[in-house]
């Protein structure tokens, strides 16, 4: 093997999620979801974006996997909406929604793509919100009992499940920053849904293996490296904090290690957790370190950080080097310091990168063709620090690039173009940038030599 090669079986694949490209939010039965209501409550994203047609992918996804096949992709990950499944989150099953995503799997295994289904990628039916949403237990134990619905239906067919995306998002992003639906800034809550959501994990986690046997289950983190601004204590300790928050709080638990007791003690010194872990019952944290035969890790950015204006916080520090349209610092050897990390420091059996890209203005030249010659550079450069990784000992199994549709990036609406491929909103027609036949020619050779 060059010192390009990727190893053999290697899984190479792009992302989506439901909510970002599908559209038909009113189709077939589908029950409204927390960003169905956020995104038509003004202010809340750029523009007024909505979902409401997003890609159109409900009604183009042959089209869709017709452009995944040319990419030449083994596999690929998109997520399930759990309000076309179970429009109240629970109770009656809607069987025009499961038959939506079981026709999917289908067509994708009869051109030999892997389907990595997500269960959860930030999509709460509303009527769980008004139950309490994510700081109320009842919504992980509705989870539970929705991953087993959809693992009855596909598990004979899907062997690859991730049971949550990002739960800091579902979490801090949502319910504590408030930038994401349903838009709370309530840190005691943001702490409990932290708890529900990787509870809704390890609950999960039996449910899919009873009716998928043989499935591989794991959960994808979202990672951001922490690095202090200097080598003082206290950035030092800055870093450790954000680190905390960020990564270890979800990382930990899910690796049977608990809650951190240094960001405990931190959340009980600010006056964050009011009750101490109350949310958490007996069992609860064996339940959550369900063993599991992978973990996803999804990774774009780092953060750099100093002392805060109380111990224990820290303030992100803006250096002047290169940043996305996302306002991301591009850093592609803090991926590789990451996956050393997961690999020493945390027994894991297999690692997926289940997303890494990125978001620039791309717009077509007047010949049509998207020339995104700067996420092909941020690409190899993420894709050289995974080679690296793997070179030294990381058993990373795969890479999916995210996206494979630019799509409705959340808060920021339509401008973050995130794909491979391009997506003109007002015609729905798609158009594969220059980063497309690029990773093409990655995937064919199963390498990154020559790749320029
Ligand atoms: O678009 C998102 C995705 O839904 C979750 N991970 C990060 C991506 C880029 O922000």
């Amino acid at each position: 093997m060059s010192h390009t090669t990727f190893p053999a079986g290697f899984v190479w694949g792009a992302a989506t999620a439901a909510y970002q490209i599908e559209g038909a939010v009113c189709e077939d039965g589908r029950g409204e979801s927390i960003w169905d209501r956020f995104s038509h409550t003004s202010g809340k994203t750029k523009g007024g974006a909505t979902g409401d047609v997003a890609c159109d992918h409900y009604h183009r996804w042959r089209d869709d996997f017709a452009l995944l096949a040319d990419l030449g992709a083994g596999a690929y990950r998109f997520s399930v909406a759990w309000p076309r499944v179970l429009p109240d989150g629970r109770g009656q099953v809607n069987q025009a929604g499961l038959d939506f995503y079981s026709r999917q799997v289908d067509a994708l295994l009869e051109r030999g793509i892997t389907p990595y289904v997500t269960l959860y990628h930030w999509d709460l039916p509303v009527a769980l919100e008004d139950a309490g949403g994510w700081p109320s237990r009842a919504t992980a134990e509705a989870f539970a009992v929705y991953a087993g619905v959809v693992a009855q239906a596909l598990g004979d067919r899907v062997k690859h499940w991730i049971t949550i995306n990002e739960p800091w998002c579902v979490s801090m992003l949502s319910y504590q920053i408030g930038e994401h639906a349903p838009g709370r800034q309530d840190w005691a809550a943001a702490l409990a849904a932290s708890h529900h959501t990787l509870l809704a994990h390890g609950l999960a986690v039996p449910e899919i293996r009873r009716f998928s046997p043989g499935a591989q289950v794991g959960i994808t983190l979202n990672f951001t490296a922490a690095v202090p601004a200097s080598v003082s204590y206290a950035d030092r300790d800055a870093a450790r904090a954000f680190d905390g928050y960020f990564n270890r709080w979800f990382l930990d638990p899910i690796c049977g290690r608990g809650y951190p007791s240094d960001m405990v003690a931190t959340a009980v010194e600010a006056g964050l957790l009011p009750d101490g872990l109350r949310f958490v019952q007996p069992g609860d944290m064996q339940i959550i370190a369900a063993p599991t035969d992978f973990l996803g890790a999804n990774y774009y950015t780092r953060e750099v950080v100093t002392v805060g204006t109380r111990p224990g916080e820290w303030q992100p520090v803006r250096l002047d080097t290169p940043r996305t349209a996302m306002d991301w610092e591009i850093y592609p050897e803090g991926l590789y310091h990451l996956l050393l990390r997961l690999h020493s420091a945390y027994n894991l059996p297999k690692i997926y990168i289940t997303e890494n890209g990125v978001s620039y203005l791309d717009e077509p030249g007047d010949d049509g063709r998207v020339r995104d010659g700067s996420r092909i550079d941020y690409l190899r450069a993420h894709l050289d620090a995974c080679q690296r990784a793997i070179a030294a000992g990381v058993p990373l199994a795969g890479y999916f690039q995210w996206s494979l549709l630019d799509n409705f990036e959340w808060a920021h609406g339509y401008d973050q173009r995130f794909g491979c491929v391009y997506v003109d909103y007002a015609t729905q027609q798609r158009t594969p940038k220059d980063s497309f036949f690029w990773y093409r020619d990655v995937i064919a050779r199963n390498d990154l030599a020559g790749s320029s």
